[in-house]
């Protein structure tokens, strides 16, 4: 069955990472595919948030670098604490660190410097310009760690006047095609092509139910676009919810939205 009809809860037992299963299954359960952006410059603002909007959520995006930590003991109490919501909630963490380096020096940054991301983030992501041995640098590093880690490629940027998409996100495919038991999956803005035995999971920012654009390049679609149509699996919404007067009320649309265009798409496909 092609994982653009597939449900979740059928996937999550053919999944070929251990994560993606992991990650289809709390979906399923949750009734969710809402991963929240979480780009704020306060880390007590996003463990509080993160408490409340836990229930609606798959994922929990950071920007770890963001944030005005003033030692390491800080960035560990928070790593620590965003893994106490994480089980406590049920969702999974993603380090959107997009990695750009040759493969020596990604796994440096992935395993080391003050962030020591692969300790606390189940999910990174990577553009692939510097071809397949960013795979293996991180690949290294995520096998060093007891819990099961995986990485999103960028194959598609939502963002105006991005090179991504077209023949770069088709050399970016192929990258992933031999990393199956690492790569989950993509950063598109909808399905990537998926042959007999693949699934890859498709997370797409860009999303937002009222605005188009934010004046800096972003460009924004429905979820229902995005999921019904393009067949992503995951939306990923910041601003449309951290920024909104009830970010509660707020993610339940969002979720809503998401569900109720996965639920079309997979009835469409029976
Ligand atoms: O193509 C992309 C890839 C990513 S990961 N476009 C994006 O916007 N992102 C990220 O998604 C971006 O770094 C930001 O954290 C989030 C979108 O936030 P929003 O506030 O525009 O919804």
């Amino acid at each position: 069955m092609s994982p653009l009809t597939a449900t979740y809860l059928q996937r999550s037992s053919t999944h070929p990472t251990a994560l993606g299963r992991t990650l289809l299954s709390l979906m399923s359960r949750k009734r969710t595919n809402l991963c929240i952006s979480l780009d704020l410059p306060s880390p007590s603002e996003i463990l509080r948030l993160l408490d409340i909007l836990g229930p609606s959520i798959c994922v929990a995006k950071t920007h770890i670098d963001i944030l005005p930590f003033s030692g390491a003991g800080d960035i560990a109490a928070f790593t620590g604490a965003l893994a106490a919501l994480a089980a406590k909630h049920d969702f999974l963490i993603f380090e959107d660190r997009k990695f750009a380096d040759i493969g020596s020096t990604v796994k440096a940054q992935y395993g080391g410097g003050v962030y020591r991301i692969a300790q606390w983030a189940h999910i990174t992501n990577a553009h692939t310009v510097p071809g397949p041995g960013i795979i293996d640098g991180l690949k290294e590093v995520a096998a060093t760690v007891a819990h099961p880690r995986a990485l999103l490629l960028l194959a598609e940027m939502s963002s105006k006047g991005s090179l991504g998409g077209g023949e770069y996100a088709a050399k970016t495919l192929e990258m992933a095609r031999g990393e199956k038991e690492f790569v989950m999956g993509f950063i598109a803005q909808g399905a990537m092509e998926n042959r007999e035995g693949e699934d890859w999971i498709v997370m797409t920012p860009g999303v937002d139910l009222g605005r188009k654009g934010d004046g800096l390049g972003q460009q924004y679609n429905t979820p229902e676009r995005i999921v019904g149509e393009k067949g992503s699996d995951i939306i990923i919404v910041g601003r449309g919810i951290i920024g909104a007067a009830d970010p509660v009320t707020t993610a339940e649309e969002y979720r809503k939205a998401g569900w109720e265009a996965y639920e079309k798409r997979v009835a469409g496909g029976n």
